[in-house]
C-alpha cells in the first residue's frame, strides 16, 4: 500500500483553511492508504510558544483528528517530538542543503518579515519538515498551496540524497486539492487564512461556537459593488465565501453563484453562516466526546507505531552517510 504523510502545527486554534485545505483530505485517503498524520509540535517552536498553550493545542489537534473522522485504526496519529528520528533526520539533512535553497522559501520570507530577530529554526524549518516525510518512505502529500514550495524543495533533497549515496528517499509527490487549496483570511481576502494571525477574526475555527462564526462571516470583507460572482483578482472576499459554501455543500462554484445571482452580500453570508454552523456542529459534538485520557492512549500507540518505521530509515540514512552504527 502506497503511504500518506501529513502534519498540522499545534500552534493556534485549528481553522476552516486547514480543515478544507489539508485535513478534510485525510479522511478520505485514509481507506486506501497506509497513512501517518502528525501533530508538528517542534515546527510550531520556530516562533515563540507560551509551553500551557502548546501543550493545550497538541491534545485539542489530536483530538480534532479524531473528530474529523480519522480512525486511529486504521490510520497512525502521533506527536513529532515522539518520535526522535525526525530531529535527527533533520540535521542530517540540513547537511545536504544550500543556505540558498533556504533563503528562497516564501515562508521564511514572510514569517521573518518585520521581525527584528528570528529563531534559525524558522529558517531551516524546510529540512524538518523533509525529514518527517522521507523518514515514512512516503509517495503522497496532503496540503494546502502554501506548501508546495516545501515539498518541492523535500523533493529535491531527496534526490540529492539517492544521487550522493544511492536510492534511499522514495521521491514524494504533493496531493493539493483544486479548490480549497488557499482558503483566503475573512478580514483581508488578499492574504492567506491563518493561525497565527493576530486578528482572529481572519479566520473561522472549527471549535467556534455558532455565535461567533455568525458574527465573523456578517463581518467578512467583500467589496463596495452588489453583484455576486466568482473574480478572485476584483472580488477575492466575495470568491472566498462562494468556494467556502461550495466546498461545505458540495455544491459547484457555479451552481452557487446562480442560488444566490439577483440577491446581496447579506443573503450569502447569512446562508454560508447557517452552513458552516451545522457542517462544524458535527465535528464538535464528535470533539466533545473525546477525553485527554483517550487522546493520550492513542498518541502513545501511534508514536510506537511511527518509531517502528522511522528507525529503519534513519539506520539506513546513517549508513549511507558514514556514520558508525552498532548493529
Ligand atoms: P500558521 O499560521 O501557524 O503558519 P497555518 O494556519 O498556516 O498556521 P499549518 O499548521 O501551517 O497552518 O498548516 C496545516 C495545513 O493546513 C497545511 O497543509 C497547510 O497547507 C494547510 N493550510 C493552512 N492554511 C490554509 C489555508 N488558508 N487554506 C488552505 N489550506 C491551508
Ligand atoms: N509545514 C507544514 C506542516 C508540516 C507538514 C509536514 C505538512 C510539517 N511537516 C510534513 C506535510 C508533511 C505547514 O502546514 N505549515
Amino acid at each position: 500500500m502506497k503511504r500518506v504523510f501529513s502534519g498540522v502545527q499545534p500552534s493556534g486554534d485549528i481553522h476552516i483553511g486547514n480543515y478544507l485545505g489539508a485535513m478534510r483530505q485525510f479522511v478520505a485517503l485514509q481507506d486506501d492508504y497506509e497513512c501517518f498524520f502528525c501533530v508538528v509540535d517542534l515546527h510550531a517552536l520556530t516562533v515563540p510558544q507560551d509551553p500551557v498553550e502548546l501543550r493545550k493545542n497538541t491534545i485539542e489537534l489530536a483530538a480534532l483528528y479524531m473528530a474529523i473522522g480519522l480512525d486511529p485504526k486504521k490510520v497512525t496519529l502521533f506527536v513529532q517530538s515522539h518520535v526522535s528520528a525526525h530531529a535527527e533526520l533533520a540535521w542530517l539533512l540540513q547537511c545536504i542543503t544550500y543556505f540558498g535553497e533556504l533563503s528562497r522559501m516564501t515562508q521564511f520570507k514572510e514569517k521573518s518579515k518585520g521581525k527584528e530577530t528570528v529563531s534559525v529554526g524558522l529558517f531551516t524549518y524546510p529540512d524538518l519538515m523533509a525529514a518527517d516525510i522521507l523518514l515514512y518512505k512516503t509517495h503522497y502529500v496532503p496540503v494546502g498551496e502554501d506548501q508546495k514550495q516545501h515539498l518541492e524543495l523535500t523533493r529535491d533533497i531527496a534526490q540529492r540524497f539517492n544521487n550522493r549515496f544511492g536510492e534511499t528517499f522514495v521521491i514524494p509527490e504533493p496531493m493539493i486539492l483544486k479548490l480549497g487549496a488557499r482558503i483566503m483570511s475573512l478580514t483581508d481576502p488578499t492574504k492567506k487564512m491563518s493561525k497565527s494571525d493576530a486578528d482572529p477574526n481572519n479566520r473561522i475555527n472549527l471549535l467556534d461556537d455558532p455565535d461567533t462564526i455568525y458574527r465573523k462571516i456578517m463581518k467578512a470583507v467583500t467589496d463596495s459593488e452588489t453583484e455576486i460572482r466568482l473574480d478572485w483578482e476584483k472580488k477575492p472576499g466575495v470568491s472566498n465565501l462562494l468556494t467556502i459554501y461550495s466546498l461545505f455543500t458540495g455544491m459547484e462554484i457555479e451552481e452557487v453563484v446562480n442560488k444566490f445571482k439577483g440577491q446581496g452580500y447579506g443573503a450569502l453570508k447569512k446562508e454560508l453562516a447557517e452552513v458552516v454552523i451545522d457542517r462544524l456542529s458535527d465535528i464538535q459534538k464528535n470533539y466533545k466526546d473525546i477525553s485527554e485520557e483517550e487522546v493520550l492512549k492513542v498518541l502513545r500507540e501511534g508514536a510506537e507505531k511511527a518509531e517502528a518505521v522511522a528507525v529503519e530509515t534513519l539506520r539506513e540514512v546513517k549508513e549511507k552517510m558514514g556514520l558508525i552504527l552498532f548493529h
